[in-house]
């Protein structure tokens, strides 16, 4: 049986996580945090998590994994469309979500977790990159229902576990959220949370979140 290594606060865990449990198959849940010990770079070469074992083979890279889900898998639900337009587009989603919003969010939200004091600067600079990312990404996603149009794709793996994380803590740090100007996100992170598979997705990141706020009192 596969076996996905990560942990329920860590979106790109999380993308991951939702992708095997929309098409279906099973895996051994294994929480772990990420490390830079050799025996962890073995397998995850950057040290980070999210990596996934398959026939005692290690795959890693959250976007590589869920594209050799699709090949492999080939009769679970697809979640990179066939056509090769619609498939740039998912990608290009994503990449968008990645890169422009969840890396500057995570200077301030991965901090906030750690317990590590943020200066005005680090979130004055988060704050302008986030808007730039969310204006772009606004202009080309649809919820119509889902983030890249009429079908379930990758890119709501991404979406669905970045932004409910990166809901549940910028709002105390940057006011206003910049994911507020993500006209129509609201109404599609409520309808992703009726699938039960999201759902559960969301209760695993919430009951470990709930633990480290009690831990750390700060945030
Ligand atoms: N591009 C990677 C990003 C994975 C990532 O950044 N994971 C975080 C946890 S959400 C991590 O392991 N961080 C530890 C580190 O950067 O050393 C992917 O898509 O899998």
């Amino acid at each position: 049986m596969m076996k996905l290594y990560g942990y329920p606060i860590s979106n790109y865990t999380n993308k991951v996580k939702l992708a095997l449990l929309e098409k279906g198959l099973e895996f051994e849940d294994v929480r772990t945090g990420f490390s830079q010990e050799e025996e962890f770079l073995q397998k995850s070469p950057m040290g980070k998590i999210p990596y996934l074992e398959v026939d005692g083979k290690f795959l890693f890279e959250s976007q590589a994994i869920l594209e050799f889900l699709d090949e492999a898998y080939p009769d679970t639900k697809r979640l990179i469309p066939k056509d090769p337009f619609e498939a740039a587009h998912v990608r290009s989603i994503i990449s968008m979500i990645e890169g422009y919003i969840d890396i500057p969010a995570r200077r301030i939200y991965t901090k906030i977790v750690e317990g590590i004091e943020l200066t005005p600067e680090t979130i004055e600079s988060a704050k302008k990159s986030m808007q730039k990312g969310v204006k772009a990404l606004s202009r080309i996603v649809k919820f119509s229902p889902y983030i890249a149009g009429k079908e379930f794709t990758a890119a709501d793996c991404s979406a669905f576990a970045t932004f409910s994380i990166i809901n549940d803590h910028i709002g105390d740090w940057i006011s206003p959220n910049p994911l507020d100007e993500l006209l129509g996100l609201k109404p599609y992170l409520e309808m992703m949370l009726a699938d039960p598979k999201a759902a559960k997705v969301d209760k695993a990141k919430s009951t470990v979140m709930k633990a480290l706020k009690r831990i750390r009192k700060q945030f």
